[in-house]
């Protein structure tokens, strides 16, 4: 049936008449029809992606596309004066995720499909997921974010299995979003939930009661976990989360017909971090019970998981008490005790290998590496600092298991869909090959010296800039001056991201300016991201950001020059409107503290020019761009390495021994600051990064500031400028995450 006819009988109303809401509500219908005739994607082996976090986005615009439907939907409807994105933005962002861990799982379950292998995605119906943010006073307020209300994508499938929980059984709920790969394959993601949660609990802001496992299970992701009652229910929630997959992953398997002593042949896991690891003594546990010995069973469990490491911060390993194990999930301890007395007798005791430690506590790591076949980091270096450092001991006794798989993004949703004119620019240069090949993109670099070429590049980034301020406008009533410079810093607020050195940047502007030193062209610094709600470090720093913000709004003698602006609630949408507005990436982390990063590559593949340290993938980008096409500063990750090993900083010399940052930091406490914000927070941050700055912002302040004030002097060269954009987008195809799924299933998958 035409789309036409096919929406006009869903509405039950001609479309000139039907409102967007109600418009949204009936494509979302078709579509959903639509995924239903698809069936799913078959294999003799087949992958299960298991993640607390899929932070996937809104699925409209992103199931079109992939439908092979977008183009055709968005002219039908405008022929009737409707706008699809007006309809896409009825639909409620799911909120599944948290950050790049998140994201990287949706890319990941995209570019699956599209590449025609098998594999689902298991995590968690979250009711709220992480939390709504609010400016309030200048300061973070978190509140529920009610992403299930109004249609939404999910499918009831019926399907429940046991879980028993502190020796209680409860019985899941499957909900699962299909998941079209680019032109049409189908694969799931499956999200366990539990009918009886009951968003009643929840008092003021996002507090609830956490003992209250039968309604808070599924409520939020990463639930405040400063006291005993909150770790346990993360444990709670993981183990939910592996129980159902495990589960799952045997009656597919039993369906199939196939041998349980054949789950090598046909399956493999992905562990994504450690909060899924409890899947591995779970799936023994399970193994035993359909007759398997012990033995067997950690071997085959062994060659189905492989293990992604995303963070080298020490507090991010997971490290669970045994006694809160004991409690939640008694069933698993006999297991995971066998598991350690194999290491303790493999290694000689070895405590650097047990999984169980003098402190009876559960290294959730540790036995994933024992028990998985692969040990991957997510970008080259992030690789080499796990094999050399971190998991050294883990290196030396398990050389092969290791391997790098440097984060790759989805070209769907992080070109076609957030910057669509930039998209048919690239089909009217070079035919649209890339949008299945990405590689392709480097073909551009044929137009060089193609000033017509450079000056689209130009008119687009400006479009996508005007875009940005109006929905900035729109959205939160602030100003950008769509002919400043847009330099933007996105991301979760931590201080190893380093944000409160961009702050400190933004001081020494407007102290330079305050000094009558001007820059040539209005600088917009924009930021955007939450902070952990426990968080208090990474709370001043955005308490500065809003109140600097205001502080300079207020001046009319800065303003003219400089703004500062923060994006509230800073999500996948708001991500798909500033990225493909921005000129500068800021990717400023301490060197060697940044797994990969993947914004990164999504500001690169839009035409923006990074400034950033060492760090992650940065290294790979300055790589593939040269030293012409980006920025880049600081310590080197071998040098910040060896200053925690010698304790060789001290932020107080730095202080002390440099007018410049002296006077951006006493900024923060100055009068005109405090008679903006809040003493004790202002106080607070500026005592952090005087007296401790775990995370080295002094070290390399100086050296920023410089380089980045180049970068704003050489954006004059708008030639030079242009052409460092045209590279920075050619060379981006390969951070697509196609490439990064081929590599996973070439060395660890092996799906087909
Ligand atoms: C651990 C223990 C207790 C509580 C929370 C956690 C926890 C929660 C979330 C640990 C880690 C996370 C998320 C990590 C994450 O998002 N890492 C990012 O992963 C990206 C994809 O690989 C990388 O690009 C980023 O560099 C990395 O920071």
């Amino acid at each position: 049936m035409n789309l036409k006819k096919e929406l006009t009988s869903l509405l039950n109303q001609p479309i000139k008449n039907a409102t967007d809401s109600q418009l949204y509500e009936a494509v979302v219908s078709l579509v959903k029809n639509r995924n239903a005739e698809i069936p799913a994607v078959t294999g003799d082996k087949k992958l299960y992606y298991i993640s607390a976090e899929f932070l996937i986005g809104r699925q409209l615009g992103k199931n079109l596309i992939n439908l092979g439907l977008y183009d055709e939907m968005k002219q039908m409807l405008a022929e009737e004066g409707k706008d699809l994105s007006s309809i896409e933005q009825m639909e409620s962002e799911p909120s599944l995720g948290n950050g790049g861990l998140g994201r990287l799982a949706a890319c990941f379950l995209d570019s699956i499909a599209t590449l025609d292998m098998a594999g689902d995605g298991i995590g968690l119906n979250y009711h709220f997921g992480l939390f709504r943010q609010k400016f309030e006073n200048n300061r973070q307020v978190e509140v529920p974010d009610e992403w299930l209300t109004g249609k939404n994508f999910l499918i009831d499938t019926g399907v429940s299995f046991p879980v028993e929980l502190a020796g209680k059984t409860y019985q899941s709920h499957m909900y699962d979003l299909d998941v079209i790969g680019y032109h049409g394959n189908k694969n799931r993601l499956h999200l366990f939930d539990l009918d009886s949660v009951d968003a009643s609990i929840i008092k003021d802001g996002i507090s609830f009661d956490k003992a209250d496992i039968e309604k808070n299970l599924t409520l939020f992701l990463y639930p405040d976990d400063s006291d005993d009652a909150g770790r346990k229910l993360r444990i709670y929630q993981q183990y939910f989360m592996v129980s159902n997959a495990a589960q799952l992953i045997l009656k597919e398997e039993k369906e199939k017909g196939h041998s349980l002593r054949d789950l090598g042949r046909h399956v493999a896991i992905q562990i994504n971090d450690t909060h899924p690891s409890m899947v591995i003594p779970e799936l023994i546990r399970l193994l035993i019970n359909e007759g398997i010995t012990f033995k067997e069973a950690a071997m085959i469990v062994t060659d189905v998981c492989g293990y992604t490491n995303h963070t080298i911060l020490a507090e991010a390993l997971e490290k669970w008490p045994l006694d809160y194990m004991l409690e939640v999930v008694p069933q698993l301890m006999p297991i995971i005790e066998g598991l350690d007395y194999v290491v303790s007798t493999a290694y000689h005791g070895n405590p650097d290998l047990a999984i169980i430690d003098h402190d009876n506590r559960i290294h959730m790591a540790r036995m994933d590496m024992h028990f998985s076949h692969s040990i991957n980091g997510v970008a080259a270096l992030h690789t080499e600092i796990l094999k050399n450092q971190e998991l050294k001991p883990f290196y030396d006794i398990y050389p092969s298991k290791f391997n790098n798989k440097t984060n790759g993004i989805t070209f769907r949703r992080w070109i076609m869909h957030c910057n669509p004119a930039l998209a048919s620019l690239f089909d009217q240069m070079i035919g649209t090959e890339w949008r299945k090949n990405a590689d392709q993109l480097e073909r551009l670099l044929d137009h060089y010296n193609d000033e017509w070429f450079l000056d689209r590049l130009d008119e687009i980034k400006h479009d996508n800039k005007v875009r940005f301020a109006q929905y900035m406008k729109k959205s939160q009533n602030v100003d950008i001056d769509p002919d400043s410079i847009i330099d933007i810093q996105i991301k979760r607020m931590h201080e190893y991201k380093r944000q409160q050195m961009n702050v400190l940047y933004v001081i020494y502007k407007y102290l330079q300016i305050k000094a009558g030193n001007v820059p040539t062209r209005p600088i917009t610094v924009v930021f955007g991201g939450k902070a952990a709600p426990a968080y208090y470090q990474a709370k001043c720093v955005i308490h500065a950001i809003l109140c600097l913000s205001q502080l300079i709004n207020n001046d009319p003698e800065v303003s003219r020059y400089l703004k500062v602006v923060m994006i509230e609630n800073y999500n996948i949408s708001k991500a798909e409107l500033a990225i493909p507005a921005s000129d500068v990436s800021e990717q400023i982390s301490l060197a060697s503290k940044e797994a990969s990063g993947t914004g990164n590559m999504k500001f690169m593949l839009n035409g923006a020019v990074t400034l950033g340290t060492n760090d992650g993938a940065n290294v790979e980008i300055a790589q593939l761009v040269g030293k012409e096409n980006i920025y880049t500063f600081g310590k080197s990750s071998d040098e910040v390495i060896n200053l925690y090993n010698t304790n060789g900083y001290h932020a107080s010399d730095y202080y002390n021994g440099s007018e410049l940052i002296r006077n951006c930091i006493d900024l923060l406490t100055s009068e005109e600051m405090l008679a903006i914000g809040d003493k004790t927070m202002l106080n607070d941050l500026r005592d952090n990064l005087i007296n401790k700055d775990w995370f080295m912002t002094l070290l390399d302040l100086e050296e920023y500031c410089n380089v980045k004030d180049q970068v704003f002097r050489e954006y004059e060269d708008r030639g030079a400028w242009k052409r460092k954009a045209l590279v920075n987008i050619a060379k981006s195809g390969f951070f697509s995450s196609d490439r990064t799924i081929e590599e996973y299933n070439r060395d660890i998958w092996h799906l087909k």
